[in-house]
């Protein structure tokens, strides 16, 4: 009867060990729509060079997010025969009890899987990701964040490449800060992740600025590529 409890004490060393500093680089959606296309991010381009020097450095893991829709995605405008950037509210598939409810912004078509517009935009260092991770590819679930969808539905594998790596700190660039960036970094708080936002190598779809003090506000860190870089050393 003791002995469950005598191995579970042994096992505290290697726990511990567990938790030494180990890294994932999280490139969120850099994708041609949202630099060039239907949705296109004001100056994403200037951050394509600062991911491609942050794909250099030696973080543990490197992950890709791709925003993946099918062609009538519940967040486009045009299945719904509304203008884009106008609201609807959007319930999980067969359910619609009114504390479900979340506001949807309905956006241009963007990121339809497989097209030339969900491709990683042209020039991003891809080859130096070790994974791509594809979200919002069900047809009723808006999926901002890299993990999951905000109802806790569906799960994307990024969880299980995190733990796989054992991955204790994680950075986050990309598009769009006030959205996928955003929501992704809040689930990585979420699932017990260090959380740092790359705050150079972000843009925003709008310049509300809210955002920041919203991720600060959850544990989320604001740093620039020379303290990763300074991180990465130690
Ligand atoms: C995103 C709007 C719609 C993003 C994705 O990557 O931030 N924004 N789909
Ligand atoms: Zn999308």
């Amino acid at each position: 009867m003791a002995r469950p409890h005598i191995r579970r004490i042994s096992r505290t060393p290697m726990l511990s060990s567990r938790r030494k500093f180990t890294s994932a680089l999280l490139v969120v959606d850099m994708q041609y729509d949202f630099v060039h296309g239907s949705l296109a991010v004001n100056d994403a381009t200037s951050i394509i060079d600062k991911i491609n020097y942050l794909l250099g450095l030696p973080f543990t893991i490197k992950i890709a997010t791709k925003d993946w829709h099918p062609p009538d995605h519940v967040s486009f405008a045009m299945r719904h025969e509304k203008t884009p950037f106008s609201k609807i509210t959007v319930y999980p598939p067969g359910d619609d009890r009114d504390d479900r409810a979340r506001e949807q912004v309905l956006w241009p078509m963007h990121c339809v899987a497989s097209t030339p517009g969900s491709d990683f935009v042209e020039g991003l260092h891809y080859k130096a990701l070790n994974a791509v991770v594809h979200k919002g590819t069900h047809r009723d679930i808006e999926t901002y964040s890299g993990f999951r969808d905000p109802w806790h539905i569906t799960v994307t594998e990024l969880p299980s490449l995190l733990e796989a790596q054992e991955v204790t700190n994680i950075f986050v660039v990309g598009l769009a800060g006030d959205y996928c960036v955003k929501c992704t970094a809040l689930d990585a708080v979420e699932f017990g992740y260090e959380t740092w936002v790359v705050r150079e190598a972000v843009r925003d779809v709008f310049d509300t600025e809210t955002h920041w003090e919203e991720m600060k506000k959850k544990g989320i860190h604001m740093v620039n590529i020379t303290e990763v870089e300074e991180m990465l050393k130690d």
